[in-house]
């Protein structure tokens, strides 16, 4: 990074980017800060994970059916109480908590904002010091103020979000967000407690070269899916295949790193998870807001676009492409002549 440059702060650029915001009075940046807050927090604590007595399972199991880890459930406190320390969240759907969260208090009934929240993706990786991540979303809410919120503000459509970003705890520790006025990444300087301006206007690149998918799961994908994956790794010069597979088992590390370098993440529906297994609400839509701010795609395996999905439940799941325009557009057109236009083909 340019020494030079003024060091930027988090807080000190999103108020700069208040004053871009005529109406603003302030919430969303109130709440923003504090997102940031709870991210060091939360930083520290992973960081510190192999020393405190923070590694390792709750032996609980979430609504997902998934192991709950100590960090989890660490995680969603920390991020809980910021949200509603913050005065500017009336709830929040968080994937450990199976219903919604709402804060019994007057300030917390006024609030205009609600807030979708992945506390820890990626946690099975936590006790093997793999990269992990928090994912959040931000709508203003369409139920009346005054009151608690209803499971009607958070089934918006993805494309009503106000922000969404995302932390990823790795070799340091990354905020990246939008607000619909492009995507910009900061660095936790761990030396000044603060999030400085690393990545200004994140652009992801418009084809790529890496691919994400669980091959594991090979045999249950679509003949299209399939097809695609071959194409990824035949000898082509002209078109500079083979393609490189990266699969880290975190999505936000995963995602992180095509967003910079250009690049498809693919959880295609399969036998055990026949919706995908990436939620809508706190996972595929946070980051279809910023990988369509950063210039590329994000579609389901019907080639919908994700910010489009009207939600039924709260933690419903979808098959998720996203990554580089031109590598989700090629997938898609091989579903298309694979799955859709041959009937008689099915999934395994
Ligand atoms: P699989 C982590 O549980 C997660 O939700 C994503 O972070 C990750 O990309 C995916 O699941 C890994 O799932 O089935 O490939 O192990």
């Amino acid at each position: 990074m340019d020494k030079t440059r003024k060091l930027i702060t988090l807080n000190e650029f999103i108020i700069m980017r208040q004053q871009e915001f005529p109406y603003a009075k302030g919430e969303l940046s109130r709440l923003l800060t504090h997102i940031g807050l709870a991210a060091k927090i939360v930083s520290r604590e992973v960081n510190m994970a192999g020393l405190a007595d923070i590694l390792g399972a709750t032996g609980r199991i979430n609504v997902q059916g998934e192991e709950v880890k100590k960090l989890d459930i660490f995680a969603n406190e920390k991020f809980i109480n910021a949200m509603f320390g913050s005065s500017e969240i009336a709830g929040m759907a968080t994937e450990e908590n199976p219903e919604i969260i709402a804060d019994d208090t007057e300030m917390a009934k006024n609030a205009k904002y609600v807030l979708c929240l992945d506390p820890l993706d990626g946690s099975s990786n936590i006790d093997v010091n793999v990269s992990i991540g928090t994912i959040f979303s931000i709508y203003r809410r369409v139920s009346p103020r005054g009151h608690k919120p209803t499971e009607e503000d958070f089934m918006q459509e993805g494309t009503k979000q106000v922000a969404a970003g995302y932390i990823i705890y790795g070799s340091s520790t990354m905020l990246v967000y939008t607000t619909g006025h492009g995507v910009n990444g900061f660095t936790l300087d761990p030396s000044i407690g603060e999030f400085c301006l690393s990545h200004p206007n994140i652009k992801t690149p418009t084809n790529g070269k890496i691919y994400s998918v669980n091959e594991g799961n090979f045999h249950s994908f679509s003949n299209g899916i399939k097809k695609y994956i071959e194409y990824c790794k035949e000898q082509d010069k002209e078109s500079g295949r083979p393609c490189t597979s990266r699969y880290i088992g975190s999505f936000v590390a995963d995602f992180h790193r095509n967003l910079l370098k250009g690049g498809i993440y693919m959880y295609p529906a399969t036998k055990k998870h026949p919706n995908g297994k990436l939620r809508l609400l706190y996972e595929a839509n946070p980051m279809a807001f910023i990988i369509e701010q950063a210039g590329g795609l994000a579609v389901d395996q019907n080639g919908r676009r994700i910010l489009d999905i009207k939600p039924t439940e709260l933690h419903q799941r979808v098959p998720l492409f996203i990554g580089s325009r031109n590598m989700v557009e090629q997938v898609m057109q091989f579903i298309e002549q694979e799955d859709r236009l041959k009937p008689e083909n099915h999934y395994d």
